[in-house]
């Protein structure tokens, strides 16, 4: 089955319903009361709530729900293209394409669906892509929540093309914080970044901690596989684990970029930071057959905890 749970009543663990456009979207919810929201508009996840049902993602109040624009907000799924270094529209098309629910996808480990309530959805190249981006894929992606409430993101991308093909990715991850001024990102520093309000001109990060006074638009390079983003204000930390996807992108558009935006409230900027785990810098190649996989788990801790216990891996990894 596509969409599951382990131990837990199904019927309370997973709910599929419609939004406005008559588009199916599916609600996971954990034992404790934690939920996550997908659409099967882009395959985007809406929406990911703690037990106690505060909202970790961050949706604009002047969120377009229309397609064909992706909604600003949640977890947009940058494909094949990242931004708009390529010759597809900004970040690839798969963001504003019906996916489906994948029934029966290829198996995963069982540590990825035991205790976890998820659901599987699945793109496939169309003849209209085939227009600009002329490869033969097959795009699955299991979005799972855990019984702790840790949200998970699986992309699994095979080349059924008889030809090679390279894509670059990201999940464009929008994360609701209390006051951007009082965040940091643990995990960056020292690294290489290619700076977007520049020209993608590489420079190398000096600080010991990433902050928050004016617009920020990087992508840092070959990145540690665990990165905390600590919200000083809520006491509490998101640790992102990713696996497969070596770059990290940072992004704020502060207050005149907002302004310039029609789905982005002049003072939001305040309330929202995307850092996405991606691979950007070295597009994946794969081979006819080939698959590729990159994952991404968001978790939420008390920052005592983080600094305590997170430390070793930002120096291991
Ligand atoms: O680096 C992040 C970025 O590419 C920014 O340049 C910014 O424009 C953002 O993504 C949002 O893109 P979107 O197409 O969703 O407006």
């Amino acid at each position: 089955m596509g969409h599951s749970v382990a131990v837990w009543d199904q019927q309370v663990a997973m709910e599929i319903t419609k939004d406005w456009n008559g588009i199916d979207q599916v609600t996971l919810r954990s034992p404790r009361g934690a939920s996550t929201r997908v659409s099967l508009y882009g395959g985007q996840v809406i929406s990911w709530r703690n037990d106690r049902g505060e909202e970790l993602l961050f949706t604009s109040n002047k969120a377009i729900f229309k397609p064909p624009k992706a909604m600003r907000g949640g977890i947009p799924l940058c494909f094949p293209q990242f931004g708009n270094g390529g010759c597809l529209e900004q970040h690839g098309f798969a963001r504003n394409k019906i996916w489906t629910i994948d029934d029966n996808p290829p198996p995963l480990h069982q540590s990825d669906s035991n205790g976890k309530a998820f659901v599987d959805l699945l793109l496939k190249s169309s003849e209209e892509d085939f227009k600009c981006w002329p490869h033969s894929f097959e795009f699955r992606l299991r979005v799972s929540l855990a019984a702790n409430g840790d949200l998970n993101l699986i992309s699994r991308i095979r080349n059924i093309n008889g030809k090679p093909f390279s894509f670059s990715f990201a999940y464009h991850t929008y994360l609701c914080v209390s006051d951007i001024s009082e965040v940091r990102i643990e995990g960056l520093e020292t690294l290489d970044y290619l700076d977007n309000l520049c020209q993608r001109e590489r420079f190398t990060e000096q600080g010991d901690a990433i902050t928050f006074e004016t617009e920020v638009d990087r992508v840092y390079l070959t990145s540690p596989n665990v990165i905390a983003v600590l919200d000083h204000e809520k006491k509490q930390t998101v640790v992102i684990r990713k696996d497969g996807l070596p770059d990290v992108v940072v992004w704020n558009p502060w207050e005149k970029k907002s302004k310039a935006m029609i789905d982005i409230g002049d003072d939001e900027y305040k309330q929202m930071l995307c850092v996405d785990g991606a691979a950007i810098e070295r597009p994946i190649t794969l081979k006819p057959g080939e698959e590729w996989t990159g994952r991404l788990e968001l978790s939420i801790v008390p920052s005592s905890y983080c600094s305590e216990h997170l430390d070793h891996h930002f120096r291991g990894l």
